[in-house]
């Protein structure tokens, strides 16, 4: 007796390979727009070279210090009032580095 054999289907499931994991938001101090660590008039320095350079920051998120979405004289404004005159704290993440509380299209990488 011959047995004959089906031919087994080929059939490539792509759908169901694991994606690329997503890179983790980058962590970050609102306000400290040089990445030392610390907010302070370094900071204010370093917000007016990037407005020079018409450049974002490495961490455009840090500079956002109302947490706009955007940056602009307002952020320079309220960093500035904020070590000089008791003005309001950047808005969160100020006191300890964590990711934006509310994502938008700056980024922040990571400064090295
Ligand atoms: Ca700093
Ligand atoms: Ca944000």
């Amino acid at each position: 007796m011959v047995r004959r054999l089906l031919p087994l289907p080929v059939i490539l499931v792509v759908s169901g390979l694991p994606a690329e994991p997503a890179p983790e938001p980058a962590r970050f101090i609102r306000g400290d727009v040089n990445g030392d660590g610390i907010v302070s008039q370094a900071d204010v320095f370093s917000m007016i070279r990037f407005f020079q350079s018409r450049r974002l920051p490495p961490c455009a998120d840090a500079a956002d210090i109302d947490d706009s979405g955007t940056i602009g004289i307002p952020d320079l404004i309220n960093i500035v009032a904020f070590l000089y005159w008791r003005g309001q704290p950047p808005a969160p993440p100020s006191r300890t580095a964590a990711v934006d509380p509310t994502p938008d299209d700056l980024g922040c990488q990571p400064l090295e």
